[in-house]
């Protein structure tokens, strides 16, 4: 678990009097050891060895280094260069591997460097609002999602399905993990989702752990951190959104033909169906070309032998959202 965040700003490293070293929630600039401070400055090459005088305080185009992993006087330190000119580190407990937070790390810390409240590390306060905010964060990834995924990777499927619940971004993954649970919808509930959402559902047939997965492009990395273990994917397409549909193709593939994804069940949703405009004397005709028009754009045909099974849905006006979650267990037990 995360224990301590750090910062250490200056000019010059060489010149371990003048650094300013802020640390949260316990001090590390007590330590009288100027040597820990030194070792974490010397991970850093590219940290800055002369005096740099135009620190870019009016820019918000911060250059983050790559996090690096240390391993000093007994602590695992996790630490990344920002701008030449100051230092942000971890520190973790023994068992913690660092790496699991490298991307929560760069992400938030990214995030908050160029947001519009960016912090210019000029004021002391502002330095430490800065760190306790990224700290609670990263914490909080850490309790909530790393400790979940260990407890839920090991426990036997038995207790509950694990659903992975895939697709590109702002097709409606979320939206409707929170129909599911609370029953609500709105429009404007957009709120693109960071790393993933590990939501628990009491179905009648049984449990289910849906690991919702984040659309956007810089993220989908992560989906192969969701996928292992999963009893059954769930691949999520906004019909509306023609433009997006070779991005789609494409994702999904990249996913489906993985060997971790083997011969797992599989149900195809085709989201925003009230966006159709929908006729309601020929409904059944129309939704049955436009299925057919997606088997053939998505070559669903090469499925091959796994179960799978196609659904259109609107979670909006609730349409069909039963039935997936009723498929979901059919199809499992039918394999
Ligand atoms: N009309 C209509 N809009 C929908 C439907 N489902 C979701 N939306 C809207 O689509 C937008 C995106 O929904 P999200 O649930 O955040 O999408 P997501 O797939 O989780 O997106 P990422 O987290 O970025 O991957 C929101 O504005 C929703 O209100 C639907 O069935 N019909
Ligand atoms: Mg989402």
């Amino acid at each position: 678990m995360l224990s301590n965040i750090f910062l250490i700003k200056g000019k010059n490293f060489d010149d371990l009097n003048h650094l300013d070293i802020y640390s949260y929630p316990f001090d590390i600039s007590g330590k009288e050891d100027s040597l820990f401070i030194k070792k974490i400055i010397e991970g850093h090459e590219k940290i800055s060895k002369q005096n740099i005088e135009n620190f870019r305080l009016d820019s918000i185009k911060y250059v983050l280094d790559t996090p690096i992993s240390q391993k000093i006087e007994d602590q695992n330190i996790f630490s990344m260069g920002i701008d030449n000119q100051i230092v942000i580190g971890l520190i973790f407990a023994d068992d913690d591997n660092p790496y699991d937070y490298k991307e929560i790390f760069e992400d938030l810390a990214y995030e908050m460097l160029i947001n519009e409240e960016c912090c210019f590390f000029e004021d002391e306060q502002e330095i430490e609002n800065f760190l306790i905010t990224l700290f609670i964060d990263i914490r909080r990834y850490g309790e909530e999602v790393l400790e979940r995924y260990y407890e839920i990777a090991f426990q036997s499927s038995d207790i509950f399905t694990k659903v992975f619940l895939f697709g590109i971004d702002d097709v409606g993954k979320s939206s409707l993990i929170r129909r599911l649970k609370t029953g609500l919808f709105s429009e404007n509930f957009y709120t693109p989702t960071k790393k993933f959402n590990i939501e628990y559902l009491q179905a009648e047939d049984g449990q289910l752990a849906i690991w919702d997965m984040p659309g956007n492009l810089k993220l989908r990395k992560n989906w192969l951190y969701g996928i292992q273990d999963t009893n059954i994917l769930i691949y999520m397409i906004d019909i509306s959104n023609q433009r997006s549909f070779k991005e789609s193709k494409e994702e999904f593939w990249k996913i489906v033909n993985r060997e971790e994804a083997k011969e797992i069940p599989l149900i195809i949703i085709a989201n925003k169906v009230d966006l159709l405009n929908l006729n309601h004397q020929n409904q059944n005709e129309h939704l049955s070309r436009t299925k057919t028009e997606l088997m053939n754009y998505f070559e669903f045909i090469n499925l091959g032998n796994r179960p799978w099974q196609f659904i259109f849905s609107s979670v909006k006006t609730n349409y069909n959202l039963s039935k997936i979650i009723d498929s979901i267990f059919h199809i499992i037990e039918a394999k």
